[in-house]
């Protein structure tokens, strides 16, 4: 194909566009059904029909790819590369028919054919290849670079086996495999041409001319395939790239196979295909484990090459690539790209170390999503000289002469230099991936106002004392497309036809056009018969009841264990006046613990635990339930964010980098009950004070109460009666004898604060009560969150990178 053609290429290439109505869609339907599964309507099985209609669906979208792909290449403009070794994308399906506008189409076209199209779409999968907010986060980032027009490639791993699904067994966490694509996946792209080889392991030689040689020991094979990226509103459909490791032809042992050990011949090739098989649960016992930083080599490494490759298809001079290249570090887990592109200009491609350095940190950008020092990545010595023993050479150099930079700015202050360097000395030799990061790009940023401020205050400061420019803030967003059109239909109708036009959806800020609305009582009326029904949607019981939603990892900086708190007291108030009526609530947590945090695992069994003694108490049922659907994912998120009144945001203030469950929560009509934390302060400071509980310490009383050493969580027990009563039933096994280990946590050391924020969250939470009596005023609040959250879009977050990190402009895809 000739690229930069840059017309419609269907036509150019004689092929038929494909008809826009649902009996152009029904003939097609049936023809991938024929052509691509061998089937026919009579015999076709629900998970043909579910495949053929993928097919279908993602042909809709190739030609806009294609000619994505002639625009961006005739403009050979500045890329975004955003690397990151997470994505959670959420389902394809329902995206991918909204975008192109097929889902009415689709949907009678199967009803013509006599399949339900409800039982089709079910098959969808998610394919949950994250953990959490950082991999949502890059998938919304994509989405609005789509929507935006921004010329950008995502790269990620293709693992086999995403988060591990979760059940509950006697109210613990079970943890069982994610075998999402063991059917195939429909939306997947194969790309085999642009295969990419990866070296492990070996030693490092010096030639002739002096250039040193990496010899490395393994090789792997790194196979892309890709999704597709639509822009919403727009015709550019960018590419999200994954890679999978396969074991070499050369790995297969022919000695052995000849002496009669088949199986044992292909060892290597097995072996090696572990890189890709299983994406690591956030959890920090799992940084020691050397697959994982295989993986991240694997990534990195084979995004690099493909971003070369790219690179070179419209250009030659090596001065040119940080011009037309920027590529975005999702957290430290891609950083051993900036050691990798040093090795691929001056080992391979004989560049200077000088110009090397000045290429690499002119091309990378790095974003930290986290606040908590024992969650910044660190490799110890051993392990990564022997996976990498060319990288570590390079890390030392970029060390030394870094070192001497901020030797000569701050002379006689050993402790700086210590505290900086790449190379953590004590208690062990280990390298420090958050360093590197900041030493290898051009911009550090945070994930919201507070957090920036706190990276450069506090965990990074003395890098933002010695370049106090590279420091930006960059707040959260997400994606409206998803999180509002697709996840709350009815209340998407509802804010178009009150705004008179649904290009709120491309343009949050048009939200701002409900305010007046708030004061119109059948607007009101219909607000709240849309929230609901998505109540009775998610499948919740009494719909009157206050849906009081904590949905996000399990961690005890979170502080579920707080919310627990709170439902413990309530069940005692109400134990002991009966007679009394309360107002009813329905507690919803959902959220994952990392298979290896126990404390974190604790906690999820004492809520299980809690819920069912309350369930079992018919005092208490009629105005307290709580509920924990297991393995909360995208699609459970947006079932359940549309239906919540109230969202929990009640992390210790200082701890949650961003959080973007709560945007997400804020712009479907929660009101928040939170600290001022991460970007709970941004969501309060537009919302209004007044539509918005919020309690707790703010970031220096927690540090001083914390670091002045004489906290006393036991303190707050002895003065709070009501905390006391709620720690007791837990201690004296009223909820089936489970929790102490809650408790004692609690009671002992209470890392995170939960006792002293404990009496001003209870009253916020006896605010929220009485607030939600007056059901007008309630509503309008709801409405007002709504309103004023148009910041929150991705759409805005992208823009902030675009003008301030990357430099980066649209290229428009045309006809
Ligand atoms: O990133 C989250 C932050 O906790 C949250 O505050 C922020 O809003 C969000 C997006 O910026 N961080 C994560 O989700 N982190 C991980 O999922 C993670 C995954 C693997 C790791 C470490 C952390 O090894």
């Amino acid at each position: 194909l000739r690229k930069g053609a840059d017309m419609d290429v269907r036509n150019g290439m004689g092929l038929r566009p494909l008809g826009t109505s649902a009996a152009e869609f029904e003939q097609d339907l049936l023809s991938n059904l024929y052509y691509r599964r061998g089937t026919t309507v009579e015999s076709a099985s629900t998970q043909d029909a579910y495949e053929t209609l993928a097919l279908t669906v993602r042909d809709r979208l190739a030609e806009r790819r294609v000619r994505t792909a002639a625009a961006q290449y005739a403009a050979n403009p500045r890329w975004v590369y955003y690397l990151s070794a997470e994505y959670l994308l959420g389902k394809q399906l329902e995206q991918n028919m909204l975008y192109s506008g097929t889902d009415r189409i689709a949907r009678i076209a199967l009803r013509q054919l006599g399949l339900d199209p409800d039982e089709v779409t079910a098959l969808d999968l998610e394919p949950g290849l994250g953990n959490g907010g950082l991999g949502r986060l890059a998938a919304c980032l994509l989405d609005a670079m789509a929507t935006l027009d921004i010329p950008a490639v995502g790269y990620g791993i293709r693992y086999d086996f995403g988060i591990f699904k979760q059940d509950f067994q006697d109210g613990r966490q079970i943890e069982r495999p994610d075998d999402w694509a063991f059917q195939g996946n429909p939306w997947e792209f194969p790309a085999p041409d642009d295969q990419q080889t990866v070296f492990f392991y070996g030693h490092t030689e010096k030639d002739a001319a002096g250039r040193t040689l990496w010899i490395p020991g393994e090789v792997v094979f790194a196979e892309p395939s890709h999704m597709l990226v639509p822009g919403h509103g727009t015709d550019t459909v960018n590419i999200v790239r994954l890679w999978r490791a396969r074991g070499s032809h050369s790995s297969f042992d022919l000695s052995r196979f000849s002496a009669g050990q088949y199986a044992e011949a292909v060892d290597e090739a097995v072996h090696a295909e572990n890189i890709s098989k299983v994406l690591y649960p956030d959890d920090s016992t799992e940084s020691g484990r050397e697959l994982r930083l295989k993986q991240q080599y694997f990534l990195v490494s084979s995004s690099l090459r493909d971003i070369i490759r790219r690179f070179r298809l419209r250009n030659s001079d090596w001065t040119d690539f940080p011009k037309k290249t920027v590529i975005q570090l999702n957290d430290t887990h891609p950083t051993l790209a900036i050691p990798e592109l040093m090795r691929l200009l001056v080992d391979e491609e004989g560049l200077s170390w000088d110009l090397a350095w000045a290429i690499t940190k002119q091309t990378f950008a790095y974003t930290c999503h986290t606040l908590l020092p024992e969650a910044l990545e660190t490799w110890p010595v051993h392990m990564f000289e022997r996976l990498l023993p060319r990288h570590i050479e390079i890390v030392y150099a970029i060390n030394e002469i870094f070192l001497t930079e901020v030797r000569n700015r701050f002379p006689a202050d050993l402790d700086r230099v210590r505290r900086m360097s790449i190379i953590q000395e004590e208690p062990e030799r280990r390298v420090r991936m958050a360093n590197l990061a900041v030493v290898g790009t051009q911009a550090v940023n945070g994930v919201a106002e507070l957090h920036s401020r706190l990276l450069a205050d506090i965990t990074l400061r003395d890098f933002a004392e010695l370049w106090p420019e590279k420091f930006h803030n960059v707040t959260n967003g997400i994606s409206p497309r998803r999180f509002v059109k697709m996840a709350n239909p009815a209340l998407s109708d509802l804010i178009t036809e009150g705004l008179g036009g649904d290009a709120w959806i491309t343009d949050l800020d048009r939200l701002a056009g409900l305010e007046p609305l708030a004061e119109d009582a059948s607007f009101r009326l219909r607000w709240r018969e849309v929230k609901q029904a998505n109540k009775v949607r998610l499948g919740l019981g009494d719909p009157a009841s206050l849906t009081d939603v904590m949905i996000k990892r399990f961690h005890e900086y979170k502080r579920q264990q707080l919310k627990l708190l709170h439902i413990i007291t309530q069940y005692h108030r109400i134990k002991q006046n009966p007679g009394q009526t309360f107002v009813p609530r329905t507690v919803l947590f959902a959220g994952k613990a990392a298979p290896a945090y126990h404390a974190a695992k604790h906690i999820i069994r004492l809520i299980n635990a809690v819920a069912a003694t309350i369930d079992a108490d018919p005092a208490v049922s009629p105005y307290l339930k709580v509920v924990f659907p297991a393995n909360y994912n995208v699609t459970l998120s947006s079932l359940i964010i549309p239906a919540a009144d109230l969202s929990e945001q009640i992390s210790l203030a200082g701890k949650e980098a961003s959080g973007t469950g709560n945007m997400k929560l804020a712009l479907n009509g929660a009101l928040t009950v939170g600290t001022l934390d991460g970007a709970n302060i941004e969501i309060r400071d537009r919302v209004g004070a007044d539509n918005f509980f919020l309690f707790g310490l703010d970031t220096p009383a927690a540090l001083e109460l914390r670091n002045g050493g004489t906290y006393s969580p036991r303190a707050y027990y002895e003065q709070d009666g009501e905390l006391r009563r709620a720690l007791d039933a837990i201690l004296d096994g009223k909820f089936a004898g489970v929790g102490r280990e809650v408790a004692d946590s609690l009671l002992g050391w209470d890392e995170y604060l939960t006792l002293a924020d404990y009496r001003t969250y209870v009253d916020a939470q006896d605010d929220v009560d009485a607030a939600w009596q007056d059901t007008e005023s309630w509503t309008r609040r709801s409405i007002l969150n709504t309103a004023r959250s148009g910041f929150f879009s991705a759409d805005r977050t992208v823009r902030d990178y675009a003008s301030e990190i990357w430099h980066v402009t649209p290229v428009k895809v045309t006809r």
